[in-house]
């Protein structure tokens, strides 16, 4: 990757967490942890990767994204809104009454949107079967799957993987969010997964790739790379954090869904903002 095409990434990403901890704060709590552990694949997903058009969300030829830890929609919104698939005054209506932006997505209310999500291990199952539709009438579009690493303790998961790596669809990239923590503890400790690259593989996966859940280089290859692996199928671990970019947010014991209704939180959010917003600004200028 060119240093112009990080740059502009880095920026991307930038604005992302920025808009994903003004409009947590604006609501007053929602799910900050998860959210933050996929910003950086968000702005790669949006900022590079994706064949989407903001004008025609329902274009025949665009890829797909299923967001199955679909409580992480925060994220994706703020990654739609940069991106503008609608303009980004409306993130401030977050799970308001009638709200185009409800917490979870939900297809018939966002424009960007392709599956509804918040069920979590549903997603993965929609994601095959969108893949599968996808290679039988042999069309050249990808899904990209988002699946948390809590979420793996649904068995439908499982079920869904066997499905993408037996048909080999490699149109399907299975992309892990291994950020360590689920809603009430960490994910070892509540059900241990062990190894998610030996299971992967095991499952049938041929080409595994673990990355670093914030490095916008390495996330890239690692889609160029499953892109470019036609006969097969292709997942991505990205090996993160949860509350990923801000140190505060990163250390909070409860992290899945945090409530602004204290100093020190509220405080930590404003300089996370604060901070972003002078990157922001001198990267801009
Ligand atoms: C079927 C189902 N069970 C429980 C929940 C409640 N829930 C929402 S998020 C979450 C934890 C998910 O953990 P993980 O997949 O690791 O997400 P992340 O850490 O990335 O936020 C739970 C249990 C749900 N949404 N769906």
């Amino acid at each position: 990757m060119d240093k112009v095409e990080l740059k502009e990434l880095t920026l991307l990403a930038a604005k992302i967490r920025k808009d994903v901890l003004e409009l947590l704060k604006h609501r007053g709590y929602g799910h900050l942890g998860g959210s933050m552990s996929i910003v950086e694949l968000m702005a790669v997903l949006y900022g590079k990767q994706l064949r989407v058009d903001p004008a025609n969300p329902q274009w025949e030829d665009r890829d797909m994204v299923v967001l199955s830890k679909g409580h992480s929609g925060p994220a994706w919104y703020s990654a739609l809104a940069e991106k503008g698939f609608f303009p980004k005054e409306k993130l401030m209506t977050l799970n308001d009454g009638g709200t185009m932006l409800p917490s979870h997505p939900d297809r018939t209310k966002t424009p960007g949107v392709d599956m509804t999500t918040g069920s979590l291990g549903q997603g993965t199952s929609a994601a095959a079967g969108i893949a599968y539709g996808q290679k039988l009438k042999g069309q050249d579009r990808y899904t990209y799957l988002i699946v948390g690493d809590g979420e793996l303790n649904e068995g439908q998961c499982w079920e869904a993987f066997m499905l993408i790596a037996a048909r080999k669809l490699n149109n399907c990239i299975v992309i892990i969010d291994d950020n360590k923590r689920q809603l009430d503890g960490y994910t070892k400790d509540v059900l241990n997964p062990f190894s998610f690259e030996e299971k992967m593989k095991a499952f049938g996966f041929d080409l595994v790739q673990v990355v670093k859940g914030n490095d916008i280089e390495a996330i890239s290859n690692a889609i160029d790379k499953a892109k470019a692996h036609k006969d097969g199928a292709n997942c991505i671990i990205l090996d993160g954090i949860k509350g990923s970019g801000v140190k505060y947010f990163e250390e909070l014991k409860s992290n899945h869904s945090v409530k602004f209704n204290n100093d020190e939180i509220n405080k930590a959010a404003d300089d996370a903002i604060a901070a972003l917003g002078e990157f922001i600004e001198k990267e801009e200028a």
